[in-house]
């Protein structure tokens, strides 16, 4: 690593001298390029693809060239030229998560001597590490950003100013760089951005659980497992795992922690000593309290929860919403939050859109919103909930098989309607597990370059979707669009694909039935 970037430890870093490339012209790589402008390198900006003009993308470029970089994207760049100037290897890359190590580029880079980081191994540097605002970290497969939400709200009751960055959207280095401070992060990570974390000291982390996602990005699930596992490296206080997921827990046991810091398991059941979990509707913590061998101290109650899960009744608050509360709650405990400040943080939060929503419940017909559930993991836990389902899933597999998901929920589902370029897998499954289930295909299966929710080809293939769903349904069903696949094929994220389903649904039902 050169002199110069070794003297990156603070907002005030001098970087004048360090030659940096920027992989990715997304929200981190701006983030990334324009932080590392400011220091004074000289920053090389790589996209493989040029942008549109009038998108964000151009506007990031057109300001990014103004501030300095030097812009290359599209073309067919020599990925060796790229990694280089006039003087040998740049110093440094800094990849964005969407960036497969497996690219060109980065491949280029490997065996250079360049320092290769990704934006949040960044922020935590400008931060100057330790001197900054202590970071509480959260991955799993599925419920980071419900979590890392959950927490922002127990710390903001606490009266902590909290702010919540990362996957969940904003980039690190925008959030470490922030004039208004912070007193406490809560850090969304997903295995992207793990896969690049080298100092990353976290106050306390969790991993929620894990299970196969994003196996094309990583190459096979023990790198995607190995990637997960990092959120625990270097953590100080407390590496909090999910007692119902034991690979979970061999990772804390694995972990290179700093010495002191205690594994801390929470579950749905009676806590041990050490743990966080639940006693008679009760959320009760056993970790972080002096007298845990003999006592234990409330933290709120199932009850806390019903409005964040939208259910009616404290028993049907989902296994999985609970999880997510008691790891958010160990997180903030583990900082010194007062138990008061996770009761009130619980009942003020709402979950983030597109998380099982209920759109319409129009003729004994209840029209669910799962869209983030963008594989098998999370579309288990939206059915598994559920016992009437009209299904309508498809979409990118990302390496995934349906054969367990389909198995497991064969009994709930009334019909299922499939869309997306990887329809298939679900089919072969269903002709597999649940062959007299009907299903129905909506047409086309690909439809790249579908962009917005308002766009005519979306409204229309959702139009096809909701239309053959209530076909499909009869009173008492739920309609679940919990597509257990991404939605790049035929959106631009889940997202737009939720809208573009909720708007289809508001189309047919009208809007007096909303819930
Ligand atoms: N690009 C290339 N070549 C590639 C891949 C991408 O040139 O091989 C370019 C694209 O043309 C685009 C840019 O790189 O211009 C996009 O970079 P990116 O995909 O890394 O996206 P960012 O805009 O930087 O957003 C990233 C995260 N995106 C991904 O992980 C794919 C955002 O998470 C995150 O909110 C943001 O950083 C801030 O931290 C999104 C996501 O989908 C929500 N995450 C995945 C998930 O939750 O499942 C992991």
């Amino acid at each position: 690593m050169s002199g110069a970037l070794e003297r990156l430890h603070g907002l005030d870093s001098d970087l004048s001298g360090v030659t940096a490339l920027v992989a990715g012209l997304g929200v981190s790589g701006f983030a990334a390029a324009d932080a590392l402008l400011e220091r004074g390198a000289r920053v090389r900006v790589v996209d493989d693809r040029a942008p549109a003009e009038g998108t964000p993308a151009a506007e990031r470029a057109h300001l990014l060239d103004v501030f300095g970089a030097e812009l290359v994207v599209g073309g067919d760049p020599d990925p060796d030229a790229l990694v280089r100037t006039d003087r040998g290897a740049v110093d440094l890359v800094v990849a964005s998560p969407g960036w497969r190590p497996t690219h060109p580029v980065l491949r280029a880079a490997d065996g250079t001597g360049a320092a290769v980081w990704g934006e949040v191994e960044l922020a935590w540097r400008l931060q100057g590490g330790d001197a900054g605002p202590p970071w509480l970290t959260v991955t799993g497969t599925n419920g980071k950003t419900t979590t890392v939400e959950l927490l922002g709200a127990v710390l903001t009751a606490a009266g902590l100013r909290a702010r919540t960055a990362g996957n969940i959207g904003t980039p690190l280095v925008d959030a470490v760089r922030d004039p208004a401070g912070a007193d406490v992060l809560a850090v969304e990570l997903s295995s992207f951005q793990l896969h690049l974390v080298r100092t990353v000291s976290p106050h306390a982390a969790t991993c929620l659980n894990l299970a196969p996602d994003h196996l094309d990005w990583h190459g096979g699930p023990d790198a995607y497992r190995d990637a997960k596992a990092r959120v625990y490296e270097r953590t100080k206080v407390a590496a909090v795992f999910n007692v119902a997921d034991p690979a979970t827990e061999a990772m804390v046991r694995e972990a290179d922690v700093v010495e002191g810091c205690r594994a801390v398991g929470v579950g749905p059941g009676a806590p041990r000593v050490g743990e966080v979990g639940v006693v008679e509707g009760l959320l009760v913590d056993r970790a972080f309290i002096e007298e845990r061998a003999h006592a234990a101290v409330e933290l709120g109650a199932l009850d806390d929860l019903v409005g964040l899960a939208g259910v009616a009744d404290p028993a049907q608050v989902p296994a999985h919403v609970v999880a997510n509360a008691l790891a958010a709650a160990a997180l903030a405990r583990s900082l010194g939050v007062p138990a008061t400040a996770v009761r009130d943080g619980l009942r003020a939060a709402s979950l983030p859109p597109h998380r099982a929503a209920t759109v319409a419940t129009a003729g004994g017909v209840r029209w669910v919103d799962d869209s983030k559930a963008t594989n098998p993991h999370a579309a288990d836990a939206s059915l598994a909930a559920l016992d009437d389902v009209v299904w309508v899933a498809g979409g990118l597999a990302k390496g995934a098989t349906y054969d367990d998901l389909v198995a497991r929920h064969a009994a709930r589902l009334r019909a299922v309607v499939l869309v997306g370029a990887d329809r298939e897998l679900v089919a072969q499954a269903l002709g597999r597990h649940a062959p007299d289930v009907p299903v129905v295909r909506v047409d086309p299966p690909d439809t790249a370059g579908v962009a917005a929710p308002d766009d005519e080809r979306a409204r229309a293939l959702m139009d096809r979707v909701v239309a053959a769903a209530a076909g499909l349904a009869r009173p008492g069903s739920t309609v679940l669009l919990a597509p257990a696949a991404a939605s790049m094929d035929q959106f631009t994220s889940y997202v737009a694909r939720g809208e573009a389903f909720a708007a289809a649904v508001l189309r047919l039902t009208g809007p007096g039935q909303r819930p």
